[in-house]
């Protein structure tokens, strides 16, 4: 195992619930340290360059409309694993699917306001962080 970089984002319908605190408690329970953290409000452009990769998926639209609707908290989770281990704490992409004591079980109210993005690879790991962050804002 090694020491890993993965970005996360809590999503405006946990921002708007005023859950950030319990959300990143959830990380740092399973041994995630938050090496770099902001809040900021996407525009509609900025929502949808980073989920260009949907870009064809029917639920595109409402996904992009969704992430720049209110604001978010963008933030930089390291330790062992962490790619792989922050995607198990957030639990499924449907919230019904989700297993007890995950993000997304607890929180999420739908597959799409569903409270939580995690990166899902080393390479859209390193991406997507240098989407939001530049080197200086990461503080291990
Ligand atoms: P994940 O966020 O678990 O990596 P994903 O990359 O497949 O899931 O999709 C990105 C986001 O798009 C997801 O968090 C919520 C939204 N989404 C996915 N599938 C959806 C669906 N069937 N209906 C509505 N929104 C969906
Ligand atoms: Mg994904």
């Amino acid at each position: 195992m090694a020491v890993e970089r993965t970005l996360s984002i809590i999503k405006p319908d946990a921002t708007r619930r005023n859950l950030t605190g319990k959300i990143n408690q959830k990380f740092e329970d399973a041994g995630l340290r938050i090496v770099a953290q902001k809040r900021i409000h996407l525009s509609p452009a900025q929502a949808g360059k980073f989920y260009e990769v949907h870009k064809d998926r029917p639920f595109y639209g409402e996904l992009v409309e969704f992430m720049a609707s209110e604001p978010v908290v963008v933030q930089v989770l390291e330790g062992e694993n962490a790619i792989a281990k922050n995607r198990e704490v957030m639990g499924a992409t449907n919230p019904a699917n989700a297993d007890a004591g995950t993000i997304r079980k607890e929180f999420a109210l739908s597959v799409g306001e569903n409270s939580v993005h995690g990166s899902d690879a080393a390479e859209t790991a390193k991406e997507e962080i240098a989407f939001f962050f530049s080197g200086l804002e990461l503080v291990g």
